[in-house]
């Protein structure tokens, strides 16, 4: 093949692959079997292989990673990334609700954006012309580090974007994790061959986010799902919902739970509804998140210090909480096995008050190292 239909080759296998793997990973619509990508990808892989000075990095096989950093350099966040402030209650939400409307024009209709609150890493990934050039974790808000070794290994995050429209300058922002599986299969084989185990997906998304050779990166299961935009064309959405369907049309993961509701009433259903299904999902979730919808009301409801007032964070009871070990007792079953059993300072977690907690056995104990005094996470 001549030099130029080998890169007419090349080019149009980018396209095909980039595509095949938005189907895959954003729509969940796959086209072709497994089988016919991979074919695709070596075919890829072999002519970059063969020509050098024609590797990409926006290139389908940059995913799976490159020679490691020798350290991480600091990104600035021309637009900081915001926290959300928390509720804990629904009276609280109900006070959001009432500060959201007196600071708007009285009678103001509009409507609330809800969406799971994930439980992972907060990045920002700014496109230029449609092609990923930074990937950074959000640091103080102002200033995060720049992973853009690491973003380039997530499957779901586009290196170049589908579709058209897309302004010259596009920063979108979510959260990278680890669905629950990935995490589970990853712990598995660290056990499996005597490594450190994670404590949580979501120490297991930072660790993995926080390494300096992205091949590392590239072999744990991470997933982005969006739910920001900052954009240099200020008029191109008029709606929080509306640029999230956009994000998808360009490519990117976004939650397929965002529901847009009229009142605070709607958001309370939400949250009891999303609560119940909590445990059924495939990824953690700490909590829900509602926005006021309509960018231009968003505008005017403004920030303080550094939240929005026009979101809030509705945070689930905890899953995890801290306290003390006051005892162990030793429970003598039916069948004569002995099991430990903890005597917790009863702490109130997952919705339940818990007073006591099985050690399993002996070598739990020993493994785990407690002792009588210790604080202990439940
Ligand atoms: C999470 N963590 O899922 C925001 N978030 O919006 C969602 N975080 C956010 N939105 C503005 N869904 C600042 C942070």
């Amino acid at each position: 093949m001549s030099d130029s239909s080998l890169r007419a080759r090349l080019e149009a296998l980018r396209k095909q692959l980039h595509e095949h793997s938005y189907r895959y990973y954003v729509l969940d619509e796959p086209i072709i079997p497994d089988v016919e990508y991979d074919r695709l990808f070596r075919e890829l892989q072999d002519i970059e292989r063969e020509h050098p000075e024609w590797r990409s990095d926006d290139s389908p096989t940059q995913r799976v990673g490159a020679e490691p950093l020798s350290s991480f350099s600091q990104v600035r966040h021309e637009t900081p990334m915001l926290s959300l402030d928390n509720v804990f209650s629904e009276q609280e939400l109900r006070d959001f609700d009432r500060r959201v409307r007196g600071r708007l024009d009285d009678g103001q209709a509009f409507h609330y954006a809800c969406e799971p609150k994930l439980d992972g890493i907060a990045v920002s990934l700014l496109y230029v012309d449609g092609v990923l050039v930074r990937g950074a974790t959000r640091g103080d808000g102002r200033v995060g580090e720049d992973i853009t070794h690491n973003v380039r290994t997530v499957d779901s995050i586009p290196l170049k974007l589908q579709g058209e429209g897309w302004p010259v300058e596009l920063e979108v922002r979510g959260e990278i994790y680890m669905p629950r599986q990935g995490f589970e299969a990853l712990n598995m084989r660290a056990r499996e061959e005597g490594s450190k185990t994670f404590v949580n997906p979501r120490n297991a998304a930072a660790g993995s986010l926080r390494q300096l050779d992205s091949r590392i990166t590239a072999s744990r299961p991470l997933e982005m799902c969006c739910y920001g935009v900052v954009a240099s064309d200020d008029n191109l959405f008029s709606s929080h919902s509306g640029a999230l369907a956009q994000l998808k049309r360009w490519g990117f993961l976004t939650s397929v739970e965002l529901a847009v509701v009229d009142d605070i009433e709607a958001c309370l259903a939400y949250y009891e509804q999303l609560l119940s299904r909590r445990d059924q999902l495939a990824y953690d979730i700490d909590g829900i998140v509602f926005k006021v919808d309509e960018l231009a009301l968003q505008e005017q409801l403004g920030f303080v210090s550094r939240a929005p007032r026009w979101a809030i964070a509705h945070k689930f009871p905890a899953q995890e909480e801290v306290t003390t070990l006051r005892d162990v007792e030793f429970q003598v079953g039916r069948t004569g096995a002995v099991t430990p059993v903890a005597k917790l300072e009863p702490v109130f977690v997952g919705g339940v008050t818990v007073s006591n907690a099985t050690l399993h056995n002996l070598d739990e104990i020993e493994r785990l190292g407690v002792k009588l005094g210790d604080t202990v996470i439940v």
